[in-house]
Parts: structure tokens; sequence; C-alpha cells
């Protein structure tokens, strides 16, 4: 009967892993761009995808563990916009995943870079995540295609916006939505934590990986589509004017700048029903 018992019952290890895809899968989405109440949102989804905003595939084993890293101040209308869309996107890629904010407290100028950083290090302190999205909040995705599972790192997945006509603007842009292993994203040491306001922090990002021998993977650009959300509060971050100069000293800094010299002190962490909120003061690092 023990022999019985063993061979009837499912074992985790005995499960076959996902297919990229789940069934149903449906290339080009279709987006909905609408202004929509969080409440609304949650009253969606909030039976399928877990507090914290996680979901992981049952039926299978995922590929890999992912958290999509969201940097964010001020921006609820378009957070919201953001949630609706990727849920149901990330499930269909059939990963095992957490939706990470990152929120700037105070008024100094934002840095989208070393929130970044910081959302790596509070995703590793809820679960072994081995891929990591490093997603703008007004990105919308619009083909379920491209692949937020790491299949190559590091990657680039913003690669036709429609802001630039579905076009890449220059050949080395980093910016927008991307993705890295977690070997590749320790490797380069993390973003830079010197990018203050606007522009750079991203170019600097690829100074780093090509100084580390890393070549920037793309999907094509009918895969890597995304509509940019109109912004619906005036930009309160003016651009970094001395971001040029700080790009040519991107490889000298890379060993001291970044994920081992990041700094924050968290004001609050709260595991709302579609992802998780850490607001974070960054303002001792200036
Ligand atoms: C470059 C910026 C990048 C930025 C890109 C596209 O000029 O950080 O424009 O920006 N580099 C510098 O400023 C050095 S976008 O039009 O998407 O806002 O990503």
């Amino acid at each position: 009967a023990g022999a019985n018992r063993e061979r009837n019952s499912t074992h985790p290890e005995d499960i076959a892993f996902c297919p990229t895809f789940s069934q149903g899968r449906a290339g080009a989405l279709d987006v909905n761009v609408t202004q929509v109440r969080m409440v609304d949102v949650e009253k969606d989804m909030s039976s399928w995808v877990s507090e914290g905003g996680c979901w992981k595939p049952s039926e299978c084993k995922a590929r890999v563990k992912m958290s999509l890293i969201i940097p964010y101040r001020n921006r609820y209308e378009q957070l919201s916009i953001l949630v609706r869309n990727i849920h149901p996107m990330l499930k269909r890629q059939n990963l095992d995943y957490r939706m990470i904010v990152i929120e700037q407290a105070g008024d100094t100028p934002f840095n989208r870079a070393m929130l970044f950083n910081i959302g790596y290090q509070e995703a590793l302190k809820f679960d072994n995540y081995t891929c990591f999205v490093f997603h703008d909040v007004d990105l919308i995705p619009e083909d379920d295609r491209n692949d937020y599972g790491c299949p190559s790192s590091p990657r680039h997945l913003s690669v036709a916006v429609d802001k630039f006509d579905y076009r890449l603007p220059y050949d080395t842009i980093f910016g927008g939505a991307g993705s890295f292993t977690k070997d590749d994203f320790q490797l380069i040491n993390g973003f830079s934590n010197q990018f203050w306001g606007w522009g750079g922090e991203d170019d600097d990002l690829f100074n780093r990986i090509t100084a580390k021998g890393l070549r920037l993977t793309r999907p094509s650009l009918r895969v890597g589509r995304y509509k940019m959300l109109k912004a619906f509060h005036r930009r309160t971050s003016k651009a970094d004017p001395i971001r040029h100069a700080k790009l040519e000293t991107s490889v000298d800094r890379m060993s001291s700048d970044g994920l081992n010299s990041l700094h924050y002190i968290i004001e609050n962490l709260t595991e709302h029903p579609l992802y998780t909120l850490v607001k974070v003061d960054v303002k001792d690092a200036l």
C-alpha cells in the first residue's frame, strides 16, 4: 500500500516545466489604455492574483522566477492601467512572478536607476528570483510574445514604442523596459546610483554591459511593441544637467557605484492586492 501511495501522489519535482506560453496566447494584444480605478482592477483580478501582486502556474513548473520592478512617484493613474494590462500577459507567459513598485519619497529629483537597484534587493528578500524585468510605469506592452522570462540576457524589451513611430530611436538605447538574469545584473553591479533627474542612466547601463563583454539582445520590432501613456501630471523631474559628463566615467565608476554602494531607508512596505509597494527615502544618497 505504501508503494502504491508513492506512485499515485504527485511530487512537485515530477511536474513538467511549463511551455513558454500557455494555450490561448494572443500575439498582438488588444491593449486597453483608458483610465480605470485601481479598486475596479482589483475586483477583476484579485480572484487569481495573490496578495503582493504574485502569480505562478499550478499545472506545471514555471521556467523561471521573475520579479517585475517598477520605479514610481505620483503616477497612480498610469499604475492602474499598467497593472490591468500586465498581469494577464505575465500569466499567459506561465511565469512565477511578483510585481514590485518602488516609490521614491519626498521631492528630490527622481532617481530611476537607484529605484531599480532597490527593487532588485527587496525582491530577493521575498524569493530567489533569477530574472528581473526593469520597467517604466508608462509603458504598456502590445504583444504577449514579448518574453518577460529572460530568454536571453541582457535584453532590451521596449524596442518599438508608439511615441518613436515604433522604431528604435538609436542603436544603443536601453531605456523603457529591459531584463537581466540575476548573474548578469550582479556582474555589472546593477545600475549607477548617481543619475538624479531625467536621462543618461540607461546609457550608463549600456556602457556597463559592453564593458563586461555582454551583448544586448532584443525581440523583433513586431513583437517588442509598446504604447506610452500620456502623463496626467506635469513632469516634476528636470533633465540631469551633468549627465553627459557622468557618461564619460561609466566604466571607472562601475565597480564602486551600484548594488554595492546602495543606501536607502524603507518608509513603508505594503503588499497591496495587485502589487507590492515599497516606499523608500533616498535623499541621504544625494
Ligand atoms: C537620450 C537619453 C536617454 C533616454 C533617450 C530616450 O538622449 O536617457 O534619450 O529618451 N540620454 C541622455 O540624456 C544622455 S525618451 O525620449 O524616451 O524620453 O532614454
